[in-house]
């Protein structure tokens, strides 16, 4: 059980309602000890929004941990909004949300997408970041996005493709990714909904090395799934709004930064050749690579590398 490794539940000492633009309202929380290390949880998807099992990765004795519901997804408000929505935007939220809470410096530590805008905001604000912990490395590159919802997955997890790519008629299976992007945008809620819940159910079904039927039920909650899928499909029919290999090019801007990254071997939706390949071009960031997982961050022996890993950077 991975429960074993974490922290206690704790609750918010804290909370915000945080206005970032005209539109966009952001749930921001603070909890563990207001005078402890600040870091900045950064969740995935994009649009996957926060849990309060996440807190548990910190001590709470040693850490404020801050957690934000990035643009249209969780508690944050429009739900589901795709408008003025892009990486440029979270990447400001993120330093908008640092200067509201007078923080000179932070940790970064996220996840899957987390991780990709934990590098993106330090390569263009690390004066302001003091250490890393990033989980299950996604670069975001074409070719990322292309292995896990066209051609790559699909040969290891057959039966669920069928499923995912079988909502889509023969004639746009092609480019499974925008053909999800027309639904998920259409005028018609069911069409909607219908979509969210075929391209949310093939993401829960293969992010663990053993499937999880409590995580492939969260693929029909419309709750979760609609801004979830929405807001993925947005992100990557825009390539991320990343250049690619953008996040490798520019890792100079973050050389000096502490940096441990966990990744699971069997990582069926980010496959740890792209942690390989960041640790390669950044050789002072320490690789920890998780002999018996997935891609979730909960699986006993990366939920374990994880809490060992804020451990050590409680004193940085
Ligand atoms: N999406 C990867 C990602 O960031 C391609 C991600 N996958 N599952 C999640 O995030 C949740 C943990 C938020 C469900």
């Amino acid at each position: 059980m991975p429960e074993v490794y974490l922290y206690p539940a704790i609750e918010p000492y804290e909370s915000h309602t945080l206005q970032v633009s005209d539109t966009h309202t952001l749930y921001v929380e603070e909890s563990g000890n207001p005078n402890g290390i600040p870091v900045l949880f950064i969740h995935g998807g994009p649009g996957g929004g926060t849990d309060p099992m996440y807190r548990r990765f910190f001590d709470p004795s040693q850490y404020r941990i801050i957690m934000f519901d990035q643009r249209g997804c969780g508690k944050s408000t429009p739900f589901a909004s795709l408008e003025d929505n892009t990486t440029e935007h979270l990447i400001d939220d993120m330093e908008q949300i640092r200067i509201e809470l007078s923080i000179p410096k932070w940790h970064l530590f996220g996840g899957s997408w987390g991780s990709t805008l934990a590098l993106a905001y330090a390569e263009s604000y690390p004066q302001h970041v003091s250490a890393m912990v990033l989980r299950g490395i996604f670069l975001c590159r074409k070719k990322d996005i292309h292995w896990f919802y066209q051609e790559g997955a699909s040969h290891i997890f057959p039966d669920a493709f069928e499923t995912y790519s079988h909502h889509i008629p023969v004639e746009e299976r092609h480019d499974l990714v925008f053909a999800y992007y027309k639904r998920l945008t259409s005028n018609d809620d069911a069409v909607r909904l219908e979509a969210a819940k075929h391209w949310t159910t093939w993401e829960m079904a293969t992010s663990k090395l053993i499937p999880s039927p409590e995580l492939i039920e969260k693929g029909v909650d419309p709750q979760f799934a609609l801004p979830f899928a929405r807001i993925e499909a947005h992100y990557f029919v825009n390539d991320a709004f990343l250049d690619d290999n953008e996040l490798i090019h520019y890792i100079d801007k973050v050389r000096h930064i502490p940096c441990t990254i966990v990744h699971g071997r069997y990582d069926m939706v980010c496959p740890v050749s792209q942690a390989y390949e960041l640790h390669k071009a950044w050789p002072s960031s320490k690789l920890i690579i998780t002999p018996n997982a997935g891609h979730s961050a909960t699986e006993p022996g990366t939920a374990k590398a994880l809490v060992a890993a804020t451990d050590e950077f409680s004193n940085i």
